[in-house]
């Protein structure tokens, strides 16, 4: 009722505002609602979704690439996405596991010595301080192979992969402590913690699960195995797992779905496995004490070490009141702690309730001791009733929890329902409920697991498109919906396909939070951000052979690669060392060897290793892969592979013309006429760019220091042109002359850019009506015979506004009937000069209005055109 009334006030509220646009923007809008049939509420959520070019948005979602083993980024509310971060998989874009750095990277992910090639990406979560996200390290699990891989926000890199080394499957993972002191991470499917075959028959005493705890180094971002344990547990299928924080800093809470310890079994005639798990009215609920069980491990007599792994006997955990069980509502998959820390949220799939159990209840059970009975293995169980503040009744399948920055208020996933369900955990009640298409399974709140939940949005993850968007065969992608959570009810904006993978969870933080940089510090080596071994500067580039090893130090800028010809022999083993010398912002270049199976990404002041073995004779093209200036095809060389144990008769030479010297003297002063023209354009830029102050707009100093440098490099080259000259050799003038050329076009190429950019930061901003007078201007034929700032096959119509006496006026008649003004002694003057008579284009009063209001901004801003 109150949602319909709520739904009914948007619905007028935006027609009035559709209607107020309608007649500012003489219909334009309510022509294309008519042709696209879209609502008023469409153009509402539009307009709270629609980001104008070059705008930023508030929001920076890291999503879960699900089988694809990366990561994705996008942000909110536009929901552009930005980024797949090569994680777990080999990603040729940037070069990830193309180039030995970043392999060294994806094979610290082998396990007992085989590669792994993908993942299965599930919970990604961003470092805290106090529970509050820093924006500074991003980690992620694979369920599939039990690993962490953890991602450096400055670059969004890959920094490191840290395998399980008892796990055999890591679900519950991964979530930070509240200071990033550890990662919890659950292994979920029970097995052995060692690598040997145990019958299935003899799964309660010897399969296990288990939590580990992996230590982790907030300042460098680094986990360190050695400092890590696992506490052993039940093999109950641990689930999801979240640390504690505020009131229950310092405990760690997973849950499990099969405290039945069915094994399954169709094969001999056993019900199935989902048959036997989920037969107990209740599982239980891990509640732990990693703070103190931290200090046990590193007692040696406190643990047993397997495959490296310092693991604490249950036992131990017990005897040390470290360890409890309470029993959940059967199958859970969520369990969430609130912001405060006082309140675990646990959300039971095949039941309708969510439960809400309170810390401070807890910790009473546990300091009186009063146990409710122990499990098999000896873990005292708490009391349910007891633990629990109480449950809500939220509808079909409750999967996951978000908070939101209201307190009490929280939103959680219905599987089945396929809705968004707004509550109260507090009070204990459903608030609104909103359909989503379909299946949802995590949701994604801004902030929205942190010690600081932002409210606003709610993404909601769903498995399933069906009907959603465009049919691309019988694999669909998913669905990511962004619902505005602002108001009493929430509202859905805006659905996104996802091309990638199933994202199962996904981490929202405030774009002000993350400082990427744009370049290296020249020579790094971005995967240790050290220098790199192979850091290679400008003059110092060069092949060097160690019997049939061949190292190449090589450098890459605009638009060359040095050294352009390699030659070696069949069977050596090369390895290239490359340094990118940009520092322009966004000046990638990428790196080949044709037929070779060799990528790399090469960032401003990067340095990679490539190595190959050079095992097939021939001729092999290297290329720069990123379109990075308007000379990148040029950007080539040859690696030639000879076989030392082949004789090869050299080809008969071409009996080529060759050019007269009159013929040479010409073209060579052809060249040299025009680098002077195109100097010219240069110095023009340059003067815009110096009188219009570029020295205050940091952006345009970066590039016209970039282009600054290019221009610089021309000197020496001139120097080599007119050697050539007085040495006789015209020839080798006119190609260092071509060079010259080169680099000018390259300068102009970024000189030019930095003008727009700083055309675009100067000029006033438009009006509405200006913009729509442009576009006027535009489409109403008027371009076609007047350009700004210059006389083309009409006037010049910068200061239009000025020649005439009531400008605005007469402008106004004279476009409306220039049959009228023929006779005009200025437009006479005009007709027989250009011999063309102004057209009637029959604009509306409207239309002409707007195209003076765009003469006037033209005005203002002059002196740009
Ligand atoms: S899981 Cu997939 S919907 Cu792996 Cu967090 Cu719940
Ligand atoms: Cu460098 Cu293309």
């Amino acid at each position: 009722m109150n949602k319909t009334f709520s739904k009914l006030s948007t619905l007028v509220l935006g027609t009035a505002l559709a209607t107020s646009f309608a007649t500012a923007g003489s219909g334009e809008l309510e022509k294309i609602m008519k042709k696209r049939g879209l609502s008023e509420n469409d153009i509402i959520r539009a307009a709270k979704t629609y980001l104008p070019t070059g705008g930023r948005d508030e929001f920076v979602v890291f999503s879960s690439g699900g089988q694809s083993g990366q990561m994705m980024v996008y942000s909110v509310p536009s929901m552009k996405i930005l980024k797949y971060i090569a994680v777990f998989t080999p990603e040729p874009w940037q070069g990830y596991g193309f180039d030995e750095d970043s392999l060294k990277v994806l094979r610290q992910g082998n396990i007992r010595g085989r590669e792994i090639n993908w993942g299965d990406t599930h919970h990604p979560a961003l470092s805290e301080v106090d529970g509050k996200y820093d924006g500074k390290w991003l980690v992620i699990n694979d369920k599939a192979n039990p690993r962490i891989g953890v991602i450096d926000l400055e670059d969004f890199e890959t920094k490191q992969i840290v395998v399980n080394p008892v796990f055999k499957s890591a679900h519950g993972g991964a979530f930070f402590t509240q200071n990033s002191d550890y990662i919890i991470e659950a292994c979920q499917y029970a097995a052995p913690f060692d690598n040997n075959y145990h019958p299935i028959e003899e799964y309660k005493e010897t399969y296990r699960g288990g939590v580990t705890m992996w230590k982790f180094d907030n300042k460098e971002g680094r986990i360190h195995p050695e400092k890590s344990f696992t506490l052993e547990l039940p093999p109950y299928m641990q689930d999801l797992s979240d640390a504690g924080k505020g009131a229950s800093d310092g405990w760690g809470f997973t849950n499990s779905f099969n405290t039945e310890m069915y094994t399954g079994g169709i094969e001999v005639g056993m019900p199935p496995f989902e048959a036997g798990c989920s037969r107990f009215d209740t599982d239980f609920l891990h509640v732990y004490n990693w703070e103190k069980l931290a200090k046990l491990a590193k007692d040696d007599k406190n643990v047993k070490v397997v495959n490296g792994m310092r693991i604490i006997p249950m036992s131990v955990a017990v005897a040390n009141n470290a360890l409890f069980l309470i029993p959940e509502p059967k199958s859970p998959h969520g369990v969430d702690v609130s912001p405060d820390g006082e309140y675990i949220v646990v959300c039971g799939k095949l039941d309708t309730h969510a439960s809400v159990y309170k810390w401070s209840k807890i910790k009473a059970l546990i300091d009186a001791k009063a146990y409710a009975g122990k499990d098999p293995y000896g873990i005292p169980i708490l009391d349910m009733k007891k633990s629990l503040h109480g449950q809500v009744e939220l509808g079909l399948g409750p999967l996951h929890n978000q908070f939101s920055n209201v307190k009490g208020e929280m939103y959680t996933s219905l599987y089945v329902d396929s809705q968004i369900v707004k509550w109260n955990y507090l009070e204990l009640k459903v608030l609104d409920k909103e359909n989503v298409h379909y299946n949802v399974g995590h949701l994604c709140g801004m902030e929205g697991k942190s010690a600081d939940p932002q409210g606003k949005y709610i993404i909601s993850l769903n498995k399933l498109a069906i009907d959603r968007f465009q049919n691309v065969g019988p694999l669909h992608p998913q669905n990511h919906q962004l619902i505005d959570i602002s108001g009493k009810t929430m509202d859905l904006l805006y659905d996104m396909p996802i091309p990638l993978g199933e994202p199962h969870q996904a981490v929202a933080i405030r774009a002000s939070k993350l400082h990427p940089h744009v370049r290296y510090k020249m020579g790094t080596n971005t995967k240790t951000g050290k220098p790199h071994i192979g850091k290679t500067l400008a003059g110092q580039e060069r092949i060097e052979r160690d019997g049939n090893k061949v190292a190449v130090y090589a450098t890459m800028v605009r638009s060359h690669i040095n050294p352009e010809r390699i030659t070696v022999n069949k069977g050596d083993i090369v390895t290239m060392y490359i340094t990118n010398l940009e520092r322009a912002e966004d000046e990638t270049h990428g790196f080949t060897v044709d037929n070779f199976d060799i990528h790399a990404s090469l960032e401003p002041g990067e340095t990679t290793e490539l190595k190959f073995t050079a095992d097939i004779e021939g001729v092999f093209p290297y290329y720069c892969t990123e379109f990075c200036s308007a000379l990148h095809l040029e950007m080539m060389g040859y690696l030639m592979v000879k076989d030392p144990n082949k004789k090869y008769t050299s080809a008969q030479k071409l009996k080529m013309k060759s050019m007269s010297p009159e013929e040479l003297k010409a073209e060579y002063d052809k060249t040299v006429a025009v680098n002077a023209a195109t100097d010219e354009v240069i110095q023009s830029v340059v003067k815009f760019l110096k009188d219009n102050g570029y020295e205050k707009h940091p952006v345009i100093v970066d590039l016209v220091t970039d282009a600054l440098d290019q221009y610089g490099q021309i000197k020496e080259q001139k120097a080599k042109s007119d050697e050539a000259v007085k040495a006789g050799d015209l020839e080798k003038a006119i190609l260092f002359e071509n060079m010259i050329w080169q680099y000018m076009v390259k300068t102009a190429d970024v000189g030019i850019r930095a003008k727009d950019a700083l055309v675009r930061l100067v000029a006033t901003k438009q009006s509405t009506s200006a913009q729509r007078g442009e576009k006027a201007f535009g489409e109403g034929g008027c371009s076609g015979c007047h350009v700004i700032g210059k006389v083309s096959s009409g006037p010049d119509l910068t200061g239009v506004l000025q020649r005439h006496e009531n400008a605005e006026k007469w402008v106004n008649n004279f476009i409306m009937n220039p049959e009228k003004m023929y006779k005009d002694p200025y437009v006479a003057g005009m007709i027989n000069y250009f011999n063309l008579k102004m057209p009637n284009q029959h604009m509306t009063q409207e239309e002409i209005t707007d195209i003076i209001e765009y003469f006037k901004w033209v005005e203002e801003n002059a002196n740009l055109f």
